[in-house]
């Protein structure tokens, strides 16, 4: 935490509250900043919050035995977000997310960090919270969503959306957004998968045409209405299923003229910045043009495989690849003395969720 941030804590200090009537109005007063993570169709949405949920879970236990308290509230909602936790533990990625229809939705994350700080010749204890309501629907009502948002220009508009539509709402109220991409949606590698755009109307072929019409409206709601609105203050990219680019990233290297590593801290941010610019130039631009602070975050579970480098599946005789089911690597008992933290331990970018958990933290309002 910075010494100014530090301060900040000390005194109370809060950053203005810009919008205070927009409660008065529209009854969307802002107490915790909201960051909404958002994704089109198989973008890896249900994975990486089960991954962001298991992450915190381990962070919390670990936080048991310091000074420095860690909490991790899960709701589930509708969703179903504590048995997905369990199914990458036990080696199956999520299912894929069915239809939801009812409107009190609101699951997601809160957590919470409770720090002795050193101000002055005292200790004082410290406590933020972040929350963070996860819009993990499958994607093919996400693309019915962006229709409504973009529908939502005005805030006459917005008012007959708000009670009947806690998700738009959601999403007018944020403070931050977390764009989910798919490495796997990079068109013009040959790791490339397109989404399944014939499945849904309004899904087009390409995959930034269809993170654009996701992000804009969202972003163009903000800018028209910023008295009811808190502005938009930071994002963050998750590129899901990074895994796939690790056998290929010598090849990226050698098409950007960059090294390219989005592991290593040093150059992850900068790398995934080169591979968003590269394969999803409209989306790219789009985002550095609101003149926030972006922060990207690799993300991947790794896949199980034999000597010869298969991927090992659940369900090997089955065609459709959804069914087939690929297994999750993960540790078991006899991997080392350390069961503790083994057993059931998906192999993932644990480092990067933490970081990601660090970030809400930077963000998070002191309460
Ligand atoms: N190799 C690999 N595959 C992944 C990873 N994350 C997701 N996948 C694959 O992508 C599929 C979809 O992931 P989900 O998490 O269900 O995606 P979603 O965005 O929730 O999808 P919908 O809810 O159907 O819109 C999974 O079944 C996996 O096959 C990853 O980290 N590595
Ligand atoms: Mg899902």
């Amino acid at each position: 935490m910075s010494f100014t941030q530090r301060l900040k804590d000390f005194v109370g200090w809060e950053d203005e509250q810009k919008n205070v009537d927009a409660g008065q109005i529209l009854d969307t007063k802002v107490t915790k900043k909201t960051v909404v993570a958002i994704g089109t169709m198989r973008a890896g949405k249900t994975t990486h919050f089960a991954g962001l949920g298991a992450t915190a879970q381990y962070k919390a236990s670990e936080s048991a035995k310091s000074d420095s308290r860690f909490r991790a509230i899960i709701q589930e909602g509708a969703t179903n977000i504590l048995d997905d936790i369990a199914e990458l533990r036990g080696g199956h990625f999520p299912e894929a997310t069915k239809l939801i229809t009812s409107t009190t939705i609101r699951p997601g994350f809160t957590f919470e960090w409770e720090e002795p700080t050193f101000f002055g010749s005292k200790w004082f204890t410290v406590k933020r919270q972040a929350s963070m309501p996860v819009i993990d629907f499958a994607g093919e009502q996400l693309v019915q969503l962006i229709h409504k948002v973009r529908a939502a220009r005005t805030l006459e508009q917005a008012s007959a959306i708000q009670g009947t539509d806690q998700l738009t709402n959601t999403v007018h109220q944020c403070s931050a957004l977390l764009p989910v991409i798919n490495a796997e949606r990079a068109e013009g590698l040959p790791i490339f998968k397109p989404e399944p755009f014939e499945k849904v109307t309004g899904l087009s072929k390409h995959p930034d045409v269809n993170l654009q019409r996701m992000l804009s409206p969202i972003i163009e709601y903000k800018h028209d209405n910023k008295a009811y609105t808190p502005p938009l203050e930071r994002v963050a990219l998750v590129i899901t299923a990074c895994d796939v680019l690790f056998p290929i990233a010598q090849l990226i290297s050698n098409h950007t003229g960059r090294p390219f590593d989005p592991l290593n801290p040093e150059i992850s941010n900068q790398s995934l910045d080169t591979f968003m610019k590269a394969f999803f130039p409209g989306t790219h631009s789009l985002v550095h043009s609101l003149n926030v602070k972006v922060q990207y975050f690799p993300s991947f579970f790794e896949l199980e495989k034999d000597v010869k480098g298969a991927v090992q599946y659940w369900n090997p005789e089955e065609t459709d690849p959804v069914k087939r089911n690929p297994k999750i690597k993960r540790g078991n008992i006899f991997d080392s003395p350390d069961w503790e933290h083994n057993v059931n331990r998906p192999k993932f970018s644990e480092y990067w969720f933490n970081r990601e958990i660090e970030w809400l933290k930077e963000f998070a309002t002191m309460v």
